[in-house]
């Protein structure tokens, strides 16, 4: 496909989505969003891509919100599509059955912040700036921050930073668990890339049933959660990768994965 506001670019069995409006600090507007879902679309349906991942281009932003010129003349019921618009795509992000990486390469501000938390994993770059500062243009995180931000850090920490507006640096975010690893800027794409490729790997279906059941599980009571999982597990028995995996170890040699 071709979108404006996006590069795409294979490395093997990962695809890097780099949403590419630097002169704006790549903000999230209704263009950007509408080619993000329907490069989803086409990115799920294809079987060359394991792993996701997505960053932002220039060295200053990974993405520093949703476009406030867009947002600023907007009426409750626009507000209201644009919000439902966004959490659209970010439950389809958190939701693929693909596994999907944040590289975070600068701001990661508002809507961005929240597009780094519907994904699987965030690895940041030293030099980033997180925060949800909606707060600070008299309005509130509308693309599920107040729901998938306390949830990753707990709802003190996550009111904290929503009532503040404060910015915090990627080592302050890697302290609460709202990224999982902080990397030289320079390193930032290697290491992201390098962990993308590591997950792709990896058997695919015990891949697609690890994010299952944690995030489907998450939302249930522990005790259906863990019955839950039981089922999953089970599931798995009747992979190849499963029988795959066990001979490979019992037969000291390197499984050979098919995906099935
Ligand atoms: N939207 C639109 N343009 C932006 C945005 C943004 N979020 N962020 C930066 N830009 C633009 C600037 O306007 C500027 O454009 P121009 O050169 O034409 O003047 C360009 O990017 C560069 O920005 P700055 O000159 O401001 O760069 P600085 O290095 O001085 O500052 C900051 C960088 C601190 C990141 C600063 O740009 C900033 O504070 N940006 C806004 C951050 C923000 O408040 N983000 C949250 C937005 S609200 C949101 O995301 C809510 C989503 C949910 C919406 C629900 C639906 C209604």
């Amino acid at each position: 496909m071709s979108a404006k506001n996006l590069l795409l670019k294979q490395y093997g069995e990962v695809t890097v989505i780099t949403i590419n409006r630097p002169d704006a600090l790549n903000a999230l507007n209704p263009e950007t969003l509408k080619e993000l879902d329907e490069t989803f679309s086409e990115i799920e349906a294809n079987p060359a891509t394991k792993v996701i991942m997505i960053t932002g281009a220039g060295d200053k932003a990974f993405v520093a919100g949703g476009d406030i010129s867009v947002m600023q003349p907007l009426n409750p019921l626009q507000a209201r599509t644009v919000a439902r618009q966004a959490q659209h795509l970010f439950n389809r992000i958190e939701h693929s059955t693909k596994i999907v990486l944040a590289a975070i390469n600068g701001y990661a501000l508002g809507g961005g912040c929240e597009l780094a938390l519907a994904c699987d994993i965030r690895l940041a770059a030293d030099s980033a700036k997180l925060g949800q500062p909606e707060i600070n243009l008299g309005i509130i995180p509308g693309w599920a921050g107040t729901q998938r931000l306390p949830r990753l850090i707990g709802k003190g920490k996550a009111k904290e930073l929503m009532l503040t507006g404060n910015m915090i640096s990627a080592l302050q975010a890697e302290k609460l668990g709202l990224v999982n690893k902080v990397v030289p800027d320079d390193k930032l794409f290697d290491t992201t890339l390098e962990m993308a490729q590591k997950i792709a790997a990896k058997p695919q279906v015990a891949v697609r049933l690890i994010k299952q059941a944690v995030d489907n599980g998450m939302e249930m009571p522990v005790d259906k959660a863990i019955d839950y999982e039981a089922e999953l597990f089970a599931l798995c028995f009747a992979t190849e990768d499963q029988k795959e995996g066990m001979a490979a170890f019992l037969e000291k040699r390197e499984p050979n994965w098919k995906d099935c």
